[in-house]
């Protein structure tokens, strides 16, 4: 039986992280959050190179260019896109997803999606370092994963 894993070691890993400008209040604690998770698991601040963007909309572009330069393991995209009483909402929001998608699967890294689509700013409050942990944490600790698990297949 052959079984493969990544490991969470973030050591020699060059990171560019993409940061959405819309809802920075939330963003910037993404951000946080993304590097706390690198430095923690042995990554070093030198190979983070951080990219601010308008907003998601702009997400996909960015990490598709960060990708083509091949200085990076992995891109780590965050962004909170809040429906509050737009419909812009919708159309943001599908538009990161997909393209996020997109650009992995033609630039072969991994993109972390650490993307918050909620309701209301309270619910993104709540991923962005409190009771509902910090999703830009989650997004770096699967970016680690993924560069260890496709260094292995
Ligand atoms: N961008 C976000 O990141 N979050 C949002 O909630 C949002 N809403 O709701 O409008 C948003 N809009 C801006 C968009 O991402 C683009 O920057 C803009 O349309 C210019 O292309």
């Amino acid at each position: 039986m052959v079984e493969i894993n990544g490991n969470l070691d973030a050591k020699g890993i060059k990171f560019a992280i993409v940061v959405s400008r819309f809802n920075s209040l939330i963003t910037e604690k993404l951000l946080e959050g993304a590097i706390d998770c690198i430095t923690r698991n042995g990554g070093e601040k030198e190979d983070i190179t951080i990219v601010r963007i308008p907003g998601s909309f702009e997400i996909p572009l960015t990490a598709k260019k960060l990708a083509k330069t091949k200085k990076y393991d992995a891109v780590i995209c965050l962004g909170a896109v809040i429906r509050g009483a737009t419909p812009h909402f919708n159309y943001v929001a599908a538009e990161v997803t997909k393209g996020i998608a997109l650009v992995s699967l033609e630039e072969e890294i991994p993109i972390a999606y650490g993307i918050l689509t909620t309701d209301t700013i309270e619910q993104a409050i709540e991923r962005a370092g409190t009771k509902m942990g910090n999703k830009g944490f989650d997004a770096a600790l699967s970016a680690i994963e993924m560069v260890n698990v496709l260094k292995e297949i």
